[in-house]
């Protein structure tokens, strides 16, 4: 690689040097840096920040090439009411998102983002999301005055030299992104160790494909591969261009005699996602030669192959996954992929230079650095249920060192999906699982998929939140047109997926999971990829078809038939509270919700 300034352009794209130095003119940074995504520039970028207390390197005996990151207290999860969608019209974003004219929003972000990089450099990070060159990726270029952004965006996306050749070769347009901590440096001013402002706009222009995103240096607000582009902007390029662009992973199933299906599934937050993808079989399954593969654990980009099936691949790199719960007993694909090379971001700091989180392990550390830098001590967390890690703290690890990755995860054509999978958390009603009658029905599955509430922070505990196919805060439009999308794919293809719903979470009525979960989660994968295949029993219920409990593998598992039929149980008087809430939300979407959606609630009130 030849060695030069990062201050001189690698691209010779007319457009991209017009549209930096323009950027450049209105946010005044002190210098401009062209990133190139080499290992050096990750080294040097760490050791800066190291220097400055944004971050700690960890022991590198226990957490090789590990860093540790602390954030503003006010920056730590995604802000949802500072989210925008500024499309030309309030309707084509719809009732879910919250809209700003265009113009004005761009008049606001002009006076915002002037002089909003002064002090700080400008980094130049061009990004693949999906494998450098697959027909099936995008490319975007984040213009960012945060160092963390850049190698936290080498973890997560394909970056660097190797797409500048791709955005000079320009048969793709590029996704242009622009964003800024919100916090210029006076000369001589002192930075804080997280700099970001207290106002904060996370912006979406979705028919200019533009990202704006001011005042935070966190997760899906900073690194905008993720939310914004992979899921927001690419939401409405997929439904311009006929595919999909879905809040899912991607996970393959082999069976004993080789045969390999992949499956895609949609699930809300706090259902387990990570660990699904990383599902590790009961060892009755492994010794019959039963493997699970993880291609992606949170967004799928799905289009119809030359064969007019789906293909799908993961548009991201690595994982950006909640750490605590995460451990050794509920991931441990997860625990080695983490290992090492990781940057992890608001869990504790252990007096050993290592990390530690609620829920890595059964017995605490005897003190530790909490995530707001404050000593803390088991007997403390009794006394005041203080947190070592915060809730939403979060490992960045690479996805080539998961031990459970496909072989074919990055290849270029995609794998072939045979099943979505749709769930949620839900303690009654949801069977463990059932399969939709077909595509439109299963489309009316993912568009009233809810989930309960665990923590009393944005509603009351137990109380049923819808969010269709999961995509609520990520569809960068209408959610009535999105279902249409959904409903019109099926147009595009000579096979449909099969659609299923799970639901790991049903609770008998001393409020005990029903269900142990985790990898005898392995039991109804088996059963839903047999069903695609023609390989396993189905009998029809009001809701869908449902395994018997002489359909499902149960070797290494004691689990009682009562059990199972508590599990499945179709409950009418659940259900009939059930369609009214669907109809609840079809009443916010009632502008542009397809016929479709409201005939099959008629057919299956019919059919209860
Ligand atoms: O991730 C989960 N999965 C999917 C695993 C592949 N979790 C954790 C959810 C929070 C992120 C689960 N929690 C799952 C699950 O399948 N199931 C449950 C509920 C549960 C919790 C504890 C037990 C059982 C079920 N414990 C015992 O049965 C001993
Ligand atoms: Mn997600």
């Amino acid at each position: 690689m030849q060695s030069r300034s990062p201050s001189v352009p690698y691209s010779e794209n007319k457009h991209l040097l017009r549209w930096v130095d323009k950027v450049a003119d209105l946010c005044k940074p002190a210098a401009v840096h062209w990133v190139d995504g080499s290992q050096e520039e990750y080294d040097a970028l760490c050791s800066q920040m190291v220097a400055a207390g944004t971050f700690t390197k960890l022991n590198e005996t226990l957490w090789p090439g590990c860093y540790y990151a602390r954030s503003d207290p006010s920056d730590v999860a995604r802000v949802e009411d500072r989210t925008f969608i500024c499309s030309l019209s309030r309707e084509a974003a719809g009732p879910t998102n919250n809209w700003v004219n265009p113009y004005e929003m761009r008049r606001k972000l002009r006076g915002m983002f002037s002089g909003a990089m002064r002090g700080r450099t400008m980094y130049v990070l061009p990004f693949s999301m999906g494998p450098v060159g697959s027909p099936m990726s995008q490319i975007g270029v984040q213009l960012t005055d945060s160092p963390y952004v850049v190698v936290n965006m080498r973890i997560m996306a394909r970056i660097g030299l190797p797409v500048y050749a791709e955005i000079d070769k320009a048969e793709k347009r590029v996704v242009p992104c622009v964003h800024s901590l919100g916090a210029p440096l006076e000369p001589g001013e002192a930075d804080a160790m997280w700099p970001c402002n207290k106002e904060k706009y996370i912006v979406h222009f979705p028919e200019t494909r533009e990202i704006w995103s001011y005042g935070s240096g966190y997760g899906g607000n900073a690194l905008l591969g993720k939310k914004c582009f992979a899921l927001r902007i690419a939401s409405n390029m997929a439904r311009d261009e006929g595919w999909m662009a879905e809040h899912m992973l991607i996970l393959g199933v082999e069976d004993p005699k080789g045969a390999k299906s992949y499956v895609a599934a949609a699930f809300p937050s706090a259902c387990g996602k990570t660990n699904f993808a990383m599902l590790i079989p009961p060892s009755f399954f492994k010794e019959q030669g039963w493997k699970v593969t993880t291609v992606g654990d949170d967004i799928a980009w799905i289009r119809p192959g030359p064969d007019g099936r789906l293909r799908a691949i993961n548009p991201e790199a690595g994982f950006f996954g909640v750490a605590p719960g995460t451990s050794t007993k509920t991931n441990p694909n997860a625990m080695a992929c983490l290992s090492r090379n990781t940057i992890f971001t608001n869990v504790a700091l252990t007096p050993e230079g290592g990390v530690w989180w609620e829920g890595m392990t059964d017995m605490p550390p005897a003190r530790c650095i909490d995530w707001q830098g404050k000593e803390w001590t088991p007997a403390l967390a009794k006394e005041t249920g203080a947190k070592a890690a915060h809730p939403n703290s979060r490992f960045t690890a690479p996805a080539r060192q998961c031990p459970s990755i496909d072989a074919a995860w990055e290849h270029p054509d995609g794998v072939p999906i045979s099943a979505i999978i749709f769930g949620g958390r839900r303690a009654t009603t949801m069977p463990l699982v059932y399969q939709a009658f077909n595509w439109t029905s299963g489309v009316y599955t993912g568009a009233t998929m809810g989930s309960e509430m665990t923590a009393a922070a944005a509603g009351t505990v137990g109380k049923v939140r819808r969010d269709p196919m999961a995509m609520l805060p990520f569809c960068g439009y209408h959610m009535g047109d999105y279902f249409l999308h959904w409903i019109g794919m099926q147009k595009r293809l000579s096979e449909t997926p099969r659609i299923f719903h799970v639901n790991w979470f049903r609770k008998d009525e001393e409020g005990r999971f029903l269900w142990p979960g985790y990898s005898e989660n392995m039991r109804v994968l088996k059963w839903i990829v047999e069903r695609v295949r023609g390989q396993a029993l189905g009998h029809e219920s009001p809701i869908g078809w449902v395994p018997a409990y002489s359909d499902i593998e149960w070797g290494g598992l004691d689990f009682p038939r009562e059990d199972f039929e508590k599990l499945q149980r179709f409950d009418r008087a659940a259900w009939r509270a059930e369609v009214i809430g669907h109809e609840e939300l079809f009443l916010d979407l009632h502008d542009r919700l397809p016929k479709e959606m409201v005939y099959e609630r008629e057919l299956l009130i019919c059919r209860m």
